[in-house]
């Protein structure tokens, strides 16, 4: 059993000590599903050594702030700084299932959206023999879970309503990652389709009910591949993201027209010609400003709540991701 207790230590800011004791939970979580496949397939241990390897690869790596956001909820729902043992392991454990969902979603994100890199590595369908076999090891990891749900939750009054939940989550991911792939070739390439409404709609579906509302699709362009772990592909890709809605409402008819001309092309010349536009339009300004006038307004809706512990949460996920640079 891990020692839960060791993650109260540094309070909910994402310390080292804190992170080791969430990584002693994972260890558990994982030995346990890898007992589960265990129990199935035990005489092909290369089978099991590829499942251990697979989710180390896909579930770790990342900012964790879904598992801590889970954490900071339950504590601040329960208007207590330290839970005891059995609360902070089941709150670790199914801030973990979010993670672990997190990496199913990212795995098959990666595929679809032609990504080469992610959290500063290879995407996991372009490792060496992985290939498609990535598309099951996704369905893997969604039914780890399912697995890590019954062993620690199965019981509990709100059993169901987790697992309702999760599945809730997923369908609107999944309902927002359709939105997201086919508007870029609805109308073959009609870079007029794309507007604020339809990038809202896909933005709020496919990250908004299972993160945040807010996607990173500003990093994809000009965050640091080196920091933000991932080379973005949204230009090439033909994405409805926010630059080029922005860009297209800014834009001149000549500038429209290289837009136009180069968007939705893999050839690199033609991608330095949309980030070149995207910088004379100066939207990294633009960005700062939305930015900024969201913040605002949403601080504003926040203090408007009646509930002072729902004020504390909607403030610590709004903190987690306000001026994020990955
Ligand atoms: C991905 O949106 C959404 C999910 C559910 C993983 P995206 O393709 O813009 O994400 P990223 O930029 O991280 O690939
Ligand atoms: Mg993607
Ligand atoms: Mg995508
Ligand atoms: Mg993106």
């Amino acid at each position: 059993m891990a020692t839960p207790g060791a993650v109260e230590a540094k309070g909910t800011g994402g310390g080292t000590d804190k992170m080791a004791a969430l990584k002693e939970i994972y260890k558990q979580l994982k030995a346990e599903v890898l007992e589960d496949h265990a129990a199935e397939i035990a005489d092909h241990e290369s089978a099991i050594q590829w499942i251990d390897r697979m989710v180390d690869y896909n579930v770790l790596g990342g900012k964790c702030n879904r598992l801590l956001s889970v954490i900071d909820t339950y504590k601040i729902l329960k208007g207590v700084d330290v839970l005891s043992q059995e609360e902070t392991f089941l709150a670790c454990t199914l801030g973990w299932c979010i993670e672990w969902l997190h990496a199913h979603f990212l795995v098959l994100d990666d595929i679809m959206d032609n990504s080469q890199t992610r959290r500063g590595q290879p995407c996991w369908f372009s490792v060496p023999q992985v290939g498609l076999i990535a598309i099951n090891d996704a369905i893997i990891l969604r039914n780890h879970v399912l697995r890590i749900l019954r062993r620690h939750f199965k019981g509990k009054p709100y059993y169901a309503d987790i697992i309702d939940l999760f599945n809730e989550a997923e369908f609107k991911v999944v309902s927002g990652e359709l939105l997201d792939l086919i508007i870029t070739h609805e109308g073959r390439k009609d870079l007029t389709r794309y507007n604020e409404t339809i990038y809202r709609h896909i933005a709020q579906y496919k990250t908004a009910y299972y993160s945040f509302y807010i996607p990173d699709d500003y990093l994809d362009c000009f965050g640091d591949p080196v920091f933000i772990g991932k080379i973005g592909t949204d230009i090439e890709e033909y994405k409805c993201s926010w630059l080029v809605v922005q860009a297209l409402k800014h834009a001149d008819v000549n500038q429209t027209s290289i837009l136009f001309e180069n968007y939705g092309k893999s050839d690199p010349a033609c991608v330095a010609k949309v980030k070149d536009l995207y910088k004379e339009l100066n939207l990294e300004l633009v960005f700062r400003e939305y930015e900024r006038e969201l913040y605002i307004k949403l601080i504003a809706n926040i203090k408007a709540q009646p509930n002072k512990a729902v004020q504390t949460l909607l403030k610590s996920f709004l903190h987690k991701i306000y001026k994020r640079e990955k």
